[in-house]
């Protein structure tokens, strides 16, 4: 049987209980999965023919035999070997993840099919979020899916376009509090304690990890039974960094893979708390009051998964580093134009820090490096109009057109 353990007290708590924070210490918690049924089922021909996706590895998640699961397919998302951007970052064996091909363009909904379904087994009717764009977008469309209840709290004025359009026409209750996320989030966590019937659907929630932990596992299998020998991935509230570790850790378990790679993680500049606590091997981070950057999905100050998140890195050997927002926008329009490959500029942060990281021989030239973009261009169309070539208005005639083209008429 699977269940809740506090990360600090290893306190424990029953599958089925709704609680957030251990009750002895006030640390979050994690899943201890059965890896023995998962043993067993990944050995299976159904298992072997499944596609890759989310729910390929049911076996590994705590969700009931008999609960329906709230999906949209999700995962199976590409593993792109990225041979150009390689040769002009340096690197012989390059990879990207790339997430925005999930259904609501991020890699969020790897976590809400597993939450929501959670949800719903629970009995749970009204589902809630702090988010800085993508968790709000993903959670609406679970709960619409699942015909549940959905309210999300943004940061007032701080969200991208396409975001807050997927939260609005799911149907979702938004709140925008004239604030930022990190005080956003304290409004949801007090509401989900004090209202019992409201179920929170923060990355505090494991269950949200265990559904990304998927994305560790499909890497391993697109490589052909192998870990990368370095991750890397942009981090927020560090919720995919943690999760990503436990399905390496948990395929490593169960000898599905031999090695485990370098986990690295990337924060913006102005938003850089777990980068600053590595860097300075301090096992604690001080929060950063106002977190700014032009990557607004990462602008989190208080990153809740910290210790997770700082303990996947230390564990794995790996990193942290951070990166300007002229970097993060010069490696999304590098990526879009070399790869086509367009991504929203939090998600160019981990091929920012690859190139500084590359720069400042840290990654050696040969090692196979998997960088996971985590939302698709689309979610900030500002930010890709404001930073591309503008168009070129020309008369309706051949001729114009040619000119502007620099294409002699004939
Ligand atoms: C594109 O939507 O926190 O380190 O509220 O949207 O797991 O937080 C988004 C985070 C990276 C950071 N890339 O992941 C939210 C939110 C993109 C993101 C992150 C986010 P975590």
């Amino acid at each position: 049987m699977s269940f809740q353990e506090c990360i600090s007290c290893h306190e424990k708590y029953g599958i089925d209980e709704i609680v957030y924070f251990c009750r002895k210490c006030g640390d979050i918690l994690e899943i201890k999965s059965d890896l023995g049924k998962a043993a067993v089922t990944v050995k299976s021909v159904g298992y072997r023919e499944s596609a890759l996706s989310v729910w390929r590895y049911r076996c590994f998640m705590p969700i009931g035999d008999a609960s329906d699961v709230v999906s949209l397919s999700e995962g199976g998302t590409g593993l792109h070997r990225s041979e150009r951007l390689g040769e002009a970052l340096g690197l012989s064996d390059l990879w990207v993840k790339n997430e925005g091909e999930n259904p609501t363009g991020s890699f969020k909904d790897r976590g809400m099919t597993v939450g929501v379904t959670k949800a719903v087994e629970l009995g749970a009717r009204h589902v809630i979020c702090a988010s800085t764009g993508n968790t709000s977008a993903s959670l609406a469309a679970y709960a619409a899916r699942a015909g549940i209840r959905c309210t999300v709290l943004i940061p007032s004025g701080k969200i991208a376009y396409g975001k807050l359009s997927q939260a609005m026409i799911h149907g979702a209750k938004v709140l925008q509090v004239r604030g930022n996320f990190d005080e956003a989030l304290g409004f949801v966590l007090k509401l989900a304690e004090k209202h019992r019937s409201i179920y929170l659907l923060n990355s505090i929630n494991p269950f949200r990890i265990e559904g990304q932990k998927s994305l560790g596992f499909e890497i391993c299998e697109q490589l052909g039974g192998n870990a990368p020998d370095r991750l890397i991935v942009p981090v927020g509230n560090a919720g995919n960094i943690s999760a990503i570790w436990k399905g390496f850790s948990e395929f490593y378990q169960l000898g599905l893979i031999s090695k485990l790679p370098k986990m690295t993680g990337i924060q913006a500049a102005g938003s850089a708390p777990i980068v600053k606590a590595v860097k300075s091997h301090s096992c604690k981070i001080v929060p950063v009051a106002e977190p700014e950057t032009v990557a607004t999905a990462i602008r989190i100050g208080a990153p809740v998964s910290w210790k997770k998140a700082i303990n996947a890195i230390n564990e794995s050997h790996g990193t942290a580093e951070t990166v300007t927002d002229e970097e993060i926008l010069d490696a999304q329009k590098l990526l879009a134009q070399i790869e086509g490959i367009f991504v929203e500029p939090a998600s160019a942060s981990s091929i920012a820090g690859l190139k500084k990281l590359v720069r400042n021989g840290i990654i050696n030239k040969n090692e196979r490096v998997v960088c996971v973009t985590t939302g698709h261009g689309l979610k900030d169309p500002d930010i890709a109009v404001k930073m591309g070539e503008k168009p070129v208005e020309v008369d309706a005639e051949m001729s114009a057109i040619e000119n502007a083209l620099g294409i002699k008429s004939k």
